[in-house]
């Protein structure tokens, strides 16, 4: 049977971030995405002014009820920015109400990145998103995210494979079945994707070159492209090589003056010719 995936993110109108980027990079792996939007703003919280934001989360309960009555299950749940604690709580009640019955649940905590939490976030919220990656499949946070949800300082540079691993370790300590990590930096020019899941003894890791630029949304542009390869079939592995591989296309094919996102579009080619591999 084909595969059906739900989303769990906001819609920022504007902003190549969430679900904007989510539906169409799973999409363009050939598997029938849903969404359920947590919220809709204008623009994405990182860098403009002024945006506006609808909190749709009384709009979930309903929805779910729906669903559930129609029979509709999901084969992968991939969560991503949710609003609030109360957010939160619903996704884990539908985890359980659309999950099918090896449904995979994908959660990427999308609320903060170099040593910061995003606008409106609070250490509460950490916590309780840690609640979440407790009863994912996969988590997918960065370092910074990682850290705040394990209370673990923060370390921008020179860190080694130790605090990595334990900082994994810490993670899986909260539940989720193996944790992926992206950014991880030991030596100048390259960068890893670290995976590790309970009762592995070593961590996994997929390196590419690592550029001189940050750019925004890479992060979901990763875990979209991740949880499309994985319901493809790929292990953690290779889907950590094809959605890296894929982000840093997109990376290379933003333009120098494109500040609030990344033109993944253009590297779609890519992400269809690394799924092949
Ligand atoms: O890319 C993560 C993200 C998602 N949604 C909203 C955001 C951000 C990051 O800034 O502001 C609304």
């Amino acid at each position: 049977m084909d595969k059906k995936v739900l989303t769990v993110q906001d819609i920022s109108c504007v902003g190549q971030c969430s679900l904007t980027v989510a539906l169409p990079i799973i999409s363009a792996c050939g598997i029938e995405t849903a969404i359920l939007p947590s919220a809709v703003l204008s623009t994405h919280t990182g860098g403009f002014q002024g945006w506006t934001f609808r909190d749709l989360t009384e709009d979930i309960p309903g929805i779910v009820d729906h669903w559930e009555k129609e029979g509709i299950r999901f084969d992968a749940i991939y969560t991503g920015y949710l609003g609030s604690n109360r957010q939160i709580d619903l996704v884990k009640d539908l985890f359980v109400r659309l999950g099918s019955s090896k449904c995979l649940k994908i959660v990427d905590p999308a609320m903060a990145d170099h040593g910061k939490l995003y606008y409106g976030f609070d250490e509460v919220f950490a916590h309780h998103m840690a609640s979440l990656c407790g009863v994912a499949d996969i988590a997918l946070p960065n370092i910074t995210e990682a850290c705040m949800m394990t209370d673990t300082p923060y370390v921008d540079a020179g860190y080694d494979e130790r605090y990595v691993r334990e900082l994994m370790d810490k993670v899986l300590a909260l539940g989720a079945k193996t944790v992926v990590i992206t950014g991880i930096c030991y030596e100048p020019g390259k960068l890893g994707i670290a995976i590790l899941s309970q009762g592995d003894k070593e961590i996994s890791y997929y390196y590419h070159e690592r550029l001189d630029r940050s750019c925004h949304g890479t992060g979901d542009i990763f875990a979209s492209a991740f949880t499309g390869a994985l319901v493809c079939g790929k292990s953690p592995l290779e889907a950590a090589r094809v959605a890296g591989n894929f982000t840093l296309a997109g990376m290379k094919a933003t333009a120098k003056e494109h500040w609030y996102g990344t033109q993944f579009e253009k590297a779609i080619p890519v992400l269809l010719e690394e799924l092949k591999k």
